[in-house]
């Protein structure tokens, strides 16, 4: 039985501050084993946590939240937070459907200063917090603790650009771990690793900390007068300091696993009363080996075993973004102007097998949903066929982009929508509520909703051959084998039963559900969210009286209100099932279906007193 009598008494920050200092390295190994130990009963984000366990005890002895700010950003790093700020005892129930959240929630505890789940929202949310203080004249601290990774999102460097020039205090805590979940990229994750590796900063480095104790108990203009000396010989040791450039005082590199020093660093830079940079390097999965040596795998993980690191689940189950990443390797074989662009996520989107097949043609640009976009329309202007790989939730970034520079000027760009509809337990944040609401209503543009793996296939070759925009959303999790023969037919649905005086229209993943009730009713799977079939609603105009659309998108803009639309002027009676206007909360998908009513015996009974009041 692990003892946490120190993490025991740890119930809000107050109690943090009130441990002695030699006792903290204490405290950090009980929680990375209180971590490592709950998580893997519950599954969630671990190698991110351990990784901040220092930095976060750090941050609460410092600021004194919930009167300062401190907002994670992505949210994801959050655990060791919550755990110090009264909600250890919710960590059995993290992620489950009324539990605990697994990202900050403003409503759950008022130390969740911010709501995040996507990355790169904490400077600009940091900065406007910030200018509310100057308007209302109070005087908290700002604090946004941001990751390499979410770093190299474009609304990450447009709160720089802003904050910098603001000259207002805030806090900005740079968590260089090196990682995104997978290896980070890019130009900046080169510079802050010469950053992290320059010799001749390494030794200017160990006299940082005797240099800030004696910088902070001289006078004020004496201060000012070596602050502006430091830089002077930082720029000399390290020609090109961005972040100087940019308007911030620079702290760091610091070892972000040694307590005394973030806090020393971290008191420093809430004395300094304009905007700062602590750049904090730190190991992700620290302290415990499987996640030091797997980081990726220990991002997000499904339950394990704590003492060996295996997942109960060993092998991850294939799902559809696998099959799709095998299925763009088979057709990217025999054409060469196929090309993959991932945003970070090369495993999550099953890019895997092509970045190894076709690393020219393969593309990471980091967190940046937007760039992606954009970027692939210049492939495509150049006569590539762009395969763009992103979660529904994160394309939502790209809205423009997609309207103004692919769709726009028609380009020849696919989407590959995965998690789209209810995603699990990342929750509110994560889910792919909105892609059929924001992608039909856009010119030029065709969305396919595949029911099976089969047509996933087949969709995902007919898309490549159609010289405009096409978007293929797609469930997490794994679609059937096949739910029909009938082979795709652009713009057509498949009917599955006749249409019958009430006819059921359903998309994607539960036309499975429906195809397995026990009903009388005419059965269509609609393929295509857009182009919708005109003319098969022709003939539900000449044989039905009532239609019930079933989508796992919000209904409000989804696939039953452009079919309403188009059955009208009509006496035909249209039904919607699908997401409700309000976020879903986090949960396993089936208790979503349930929330959602989505579930097969709500779907069936919405059938049966149709059926009955026909
Ligand atoms: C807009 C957006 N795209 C993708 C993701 C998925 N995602 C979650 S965490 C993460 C990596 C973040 O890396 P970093 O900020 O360095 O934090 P670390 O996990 O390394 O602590 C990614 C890509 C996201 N949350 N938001």
């Amino acid at each position: 039985m692990t003892d946490y009598r120190l993490l025991n008494t740890v119930n809000s920050p107050e109690d943090l501050k009130n441990i002695p200092e030699r006792l903290l390295p204490e405290l950090a190994g009980q929680l990375r084993d209180f971590l490592v130990k709950n998580v893997s009963n519950t599954g969630g984000h671990l190698a991110s946590n351990l990784g901040v366990v220092e930095l976060t005890i750090a941050l609460h002895r410092v600021f004194n939240a919930p009167g300062d700010k401190i907002i994670f950003d992505v949210g994801h790093q959050c655990y060791v937070h919550k755990i110090v700020t009264g909600r250890r005892e919710s960590f059995k129930h993290l992620r489950e459907m009324e539990g605990l959240s697994g990202y900050p929630k403003t409503s759950e505890s008022e130390y969740d200063a911010f709501n995040t789940g996507h990355s790169g929202t904490s400077v600009s949310a940091a900065l406007g917090m910030a200018r509310a203080r100057e308007i209302k004249r109070t005087n908290e601290a700002i604090v946004a603790v941001i990751g390499d990774g979410a770093l190299t999102g474009g609304i990450a460097f447009e709160a720089l650009n802003d904050a910098g020039q603001s000259k207002l205090p805030i806090i900005i805590v740079l968590n260089d771990n090196n990682m995104s979940i997978s290896r980070n990229v890019g130009a900046m994750n080169r510079y802050l690793n010469s950053m992290r590796t320059s010799l001749r900063y390494q030794n200017f480095k160990k006299d940082l900390v005797s240099f800030l104790d004696r910088f902070s108990s001289l006078g004020k203009s004496m201060s000012r007068f070596l602050e502006r000396f430091k830089n002077r010989i930082k720029y000399f040791l390290l020609p090109n300091v961005l972040f100087e450039e940019l308007g911030f005082t620079y702290l760091g590199p610091i070892d972000g696993h040694d307590i005394r020093l973030l806090q020393r660093v971290l008191d420093q830079a809430k004395n300094i009363m304009r905007p700062v940079i602590v750049h904090v390097k730190t190991k992700k999965g620290k302290g415990y080996k499987p996640a030091e040596e797997n980081p990726e795998k220990f991002h997000g993980v499904g339950e394990f075993d704590p003492s060996t690191g295996i997942l109960h689940k060993e092998g991850r189950k294939r799902m559809n973004s696998d099959i799709f990443g095998d299925a763009l390797v088979q057709l990217a074989k025999d054409d060469e102007l196929i090309a993959a662009i991932t945003a970070a996520m090369p495993e999550g989107t099953g890019l895997m097998p092509f970045a190894e097949k076709f690393r020219t043609r393969f593309f990471d640009v980091g967190i940046a949903e937007q760039h992606a976009v954009t970027m692939a329309a210049g492939m495509a202007a150049s006569g590539m066929k762009p395969v763009v790989a992103i979660y529904s939730s994160f394309l939502q970034r790209a809205y423009d982009q997609i309207i103004h520079d692919v769709c726009l000027q028609n380009l020849h760009v696919i989407f590959a929508v995965d998690r789209a509809g209810l995603v699990g337990r990342d929750g509110e944040t994560h889910q792919g509520a909105y892609d059929i609401a924001y992608l039909s209503h856009m010119p030029n543009m065709t969305v396919y909703s595949p029911a099976s793996l089969a047509e996933l296939k087949s969709m995902l070759k007919q898309a490549l051959q159609l010289g405009c925009p096409a978007a293929i959303r797609y469930n997490r999790g794994l679609l059937p084998e096949s739910v029909s023969d009938r082979p795709l037919e652009y713009g057509k649905w498949d009917v599955i039963k006749p249409l019958g005086l009430f006819t059921v229209v359903v998309t994607g993943r539960l036309v499975e559900t429906v195809i397995g009730l026990d009903t009388d009713t005419g059965i269509v799977n609609a393929r295509f969210v857009k182009p919708v079939d005109c003319e098969l609603l022709e003939n539900m105009k000449q044989k039905c009286k009532a239609v019930l659309v079933i989508e796992d998108g919000v209904i409000t803009g989804g696939l039953g209100s452009v079919i309403a639309q188009r059955l009208s002027p009509s006496r035909i009676r249209v039904e919607c099932m699908g997401l409700p206007d309000r976020p879903v909360p986090q949960g396993s998908i089936a208790e979503q279906d349930e929330y959602c009513g989505l579930s097969k015996e709500h779907i069936h009974r919405r059938i049966k007193e149709i059926s009955e009041n026909l």
